[in-house]
């Protein structure tokens, strides 16, 4: 691959100027979370490095255009070249995916999840309802058509995995809006092994009858078979809606393959274009044919107007994503979570399922006697940057947690391999082994505080440094 470095140092430097000479705080602070971003361990789950072209693809004029609408039918005039970044867009999601339909408009993975369930209430209750009132569209519907219709749409139900068990706010829990507008209710995992029980989903799906089954983690450390997701859905007669927004790199870059590739199995997909598939912040929807024309009617019914310049930057991570270095990539996400899995447990740590097959590693980090607040604040000071996260059951609740949740795509990208994620995985124990839990005013058990032996920050930092400087983030990026 041609080397930009130069070319790149250069665009970044004079783009900081310009912003300086409006607002130098910001060119300052732009400056910084790239110092900071190099000289830590960032092991989130759900956060990469995207490319110089995807990251400067979505600093242009694309952002000054509205394109409410849908291509070739905007409610806008002058849409001519948003229409070619967005048919682009979906052209590479459809090809990297091998979906019949892709729509490329959604602002997040939160946004392609609403655009979902419009689309799954439509398909599947508005049409019946107008056939069933003798109107061809919504706009031939009297107020008192709209309450039957209301009635219809408004009383339906959605499983998804619950959020201890490793499911997304976005699944039906109580606090998101999916927790409103459907019915819900929740399978979780084995709480002996913490792995997935299709019997189970299977027999909860049998009882509760959804319109919608949701399949799909942020916090499972394991691979899910959507050939059985998808016979339990025919089974009982829902929709089958896919989040593979962590491991949508590992679709793309065929890790997840045969029953493992939900694109093939759920009626949509949805994803966010940040995660393991390395692009710019923003969500995607992928679907059956028979869903496209209710999903085109994501904007204006759920979304505001497309982000074209985000749109844009979509369509280069994905050109990238269809490159066969995407797929040694992807295939080193899963190598190195294992890596990191192995390097944690032959330390004796706890893992939620005793291990990992995708990319992300859950510690159970009760067994230093801290909560995942605690381990998450300890680790952030030695500069190992993670997230608190539930474990199944979780005693201490969503906010302070009994875990730590680790994601192994964005020093992948910085090519790290089995050697450097086995020596973090001995860094954060040591840190662990060397944090006590602190005491509230009134002397009773903190969740909160915690203290960190003296110099365990110091040589945390130094052991990782080597690492880094070995692995710089954006070779020859050179902003001085
Ligand atoms: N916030 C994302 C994550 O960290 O998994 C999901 O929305």
């Amino acid at each position: 691959m041609t080397d930009l470095s130069a070319t790149t140092s250069s665009a970044y430097k004079q783009a900081l100027e310009v912003i300086a000479s409006v607002e130098p705080r910001i060119a300052e602070a732009t400056r910084q979370e790239l110092a900071d971003q190099r000289s830590s361990l960032k092991l989130i789950a759900s956060e990469n490095y995207a490319s110089p072209a995807v990251l400067l693809t979505m600093g242009t004029w694309f952002s000054d255009k509205y394109a409410e609408g849908t291509v070739g039918h905007r409610f806008y005039a002058g849409c001519q070249n948003v229409d070619t970044v967005e048919t682009l867009a979906a052209e590479h999601a459809r090809e990297l995916f091998g979906a019949p339909y892709a729509y490329a408009q959604p602002h997040s993975g939160i946004d392609a999840n609403l655009v979902a369930f419009w689309s799954i209430l439509a398909h599947r209750v508005e049409g019946p309802a107008l056939e069933k009132l003798g109107k061809k569209n919504v706009n031939e519907l009297t107020d008192a058509d709209w309450e039957t219709l209301r009635n219809e749409l408004g009383n339906q139900r959605l499983l998804g995995m619950s959020l201890d068990s490793g499911g997304h706010l976005t699944h039906g829990f109580r606090p998101n809006i999916s927790g409103k507008m459907f019915h819900q209710q929740q399978y979780g995992t084995d709480p002996e092994t913490g792995l997935l029980d299709y019997d189970k989903v299977a027999e909860k799906a049998r009882e509760f009858k959804p319109l919608v089954l949701v399949a799909g983690y942020s916090a499972y450390p394991r691979r899910v078979n959507f050939a059985k997701m998808r016979e339990i859905a025919d089974e009982v007669g829902a929709t089958l809606m896919v989040d593979m927004a962590h491991f949508a790199g590992l679709v793309a870059g065929k890790v997840f393959t045969g029953d493992e590739d939900p694109v093939p199995f759920a009626h949509i997909t949805t994803t966010t274009t940040h995660k393991s598939l390395r692009g710019p912040r923003g969500g995607l929807v992928l679907a059956q044919q028979e869903y496209a024309p209710s999903v085109d009617r994501g904007c204006p019914m759920v979304l505001g107007g497309p982000l074209s310049h985000v749109m844009a930057a979509k369509a280069v991570a994905l050109a990238e994503a269809r490159q066969p270095e995407f797929a040694t990539y992807a295939q080193n996400i899963a190598d190195n979570a294992k890596s990191l899995a192995d390097g944690f447990m032959s330390r004796g740590a706890k893992l939620v399922t005793d291990g990992t097959d995708n990319h992300i590693v859950l510690l159970d980090v009760s067994a230093f006697g801290l909560t995942g607040r605690q381990a998450e604040s300890a680790l952030l000071d030695a500069g190992v940057v993670t997230n608190r996260n539930s474990v199944p059951a979780d005693p201490n609740g969503a906010w302070y947690t009994s875990g730590i949740r680790f994601g192994t795509p964005a020093l992948t990208t910085r090519g790290f391999g089995h050697d450097e994620f086995d020596n973090v995985a001995s860094l954060v124990v040591d840190v662990l082994k060397n944090t006590t839990p602190g005491t509230t005013k009134a002397g009773g058990p903190s969740k909160a505080s915690y203290a960190l032996a003296d110099g365990i920050a110091d040589k945390t930092r130094s052991a990782s440094a080597e690492m880094l400087d070995k692995h710089p983030l954006y070779p020859g990026l050179d902003l001085s």
